[in-house]
């Protein structure tokens, strides 16, 4: 099995992003995209999800929060995407439960080639630090779009919005670090074959 490591690029008039993804990594992440509560959130998912991974942006933070979000999500999941290739081997769904003290999160993840997001998260508050609530959902949802999953993300309870996004990454993580993880058969898990 080829090493599934990744370096992307992406630049707009908007954000330019640079990154790099190991796949089996060990959770060593370096992020900083401007956004101090985003960079806790995707250093959290590649904590858990033991992905490696590095990703700086420089992004239009003059306008709002909402480019930068957006394109850094977009970058990643492109580079999963990248980072699986044809998605032999793997075991293409994940799901799990995080708890953070109050709050319980739960991840259900296909690696499905079809991109879809279905995302409950039940925050409250206007904004985590500079990053707007909106744009929490909105990070799962590009994550999805680009690297072609199925997501479903809900926040099941829970009283602070900042432990509720944490669990909700970390389900994430843990289901992503499943569904990406390799089992007994080198084949395409798909009756069609492809995915
Ligand atoms: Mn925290």
């Amino acid at each position: 099995m080829s090493q599934r490591i990744v370096s992307y690029e992406r630049e707009t008039a908007e954000t330019a992003v640079r990154l790099t993804l190991n796949l089996d990594g060990r959770g060593n992440a370096t992020v900083e995209t401007g956004i101090g509560f985003l960079d806790h959130m995707l250093t959290a998912l590649a904590r858990h999800a033991r992905f490696d991974l590095t990703l700086r942006c420089r992004g239009d933070l003059r306008v709002d929060d909402h480019h930068t979000a957006e394109d850094c999500a977009l970058a990643l999941g492109t580079a999963i995407d990248q980072a699986l290739g044809e998605r032999r081997g793997v075991r293409r769904f994940g799901s799990a439960y995080a708890p953070l003290d109050e709050s319980l999160a739960r991840c259900v993840v296909d690696l499905s080639g079809r991109p879809f997001a279905g995302i409950d998260l039940g925050l409250r508050r206007e904004m985590l630090g500079e990053l707007a609530c909106e744009n929490v959902g909105h990070v799962f949802g590009s994550l999805a779009m680009a690297s072609r999953s199925t997501l479903h993300v809900d926040v099941l309870r829970g009283d602070n919005d900042h432990h509720r996004a944490e669990a909700a990454f970390k389900a994430t993580a843990l289901a992503l670090r499943q569904a990406v993880s390799f089992d007994a058969f080198d084949d395409i898990p798909s009756t069609k074959e492809t995915l």
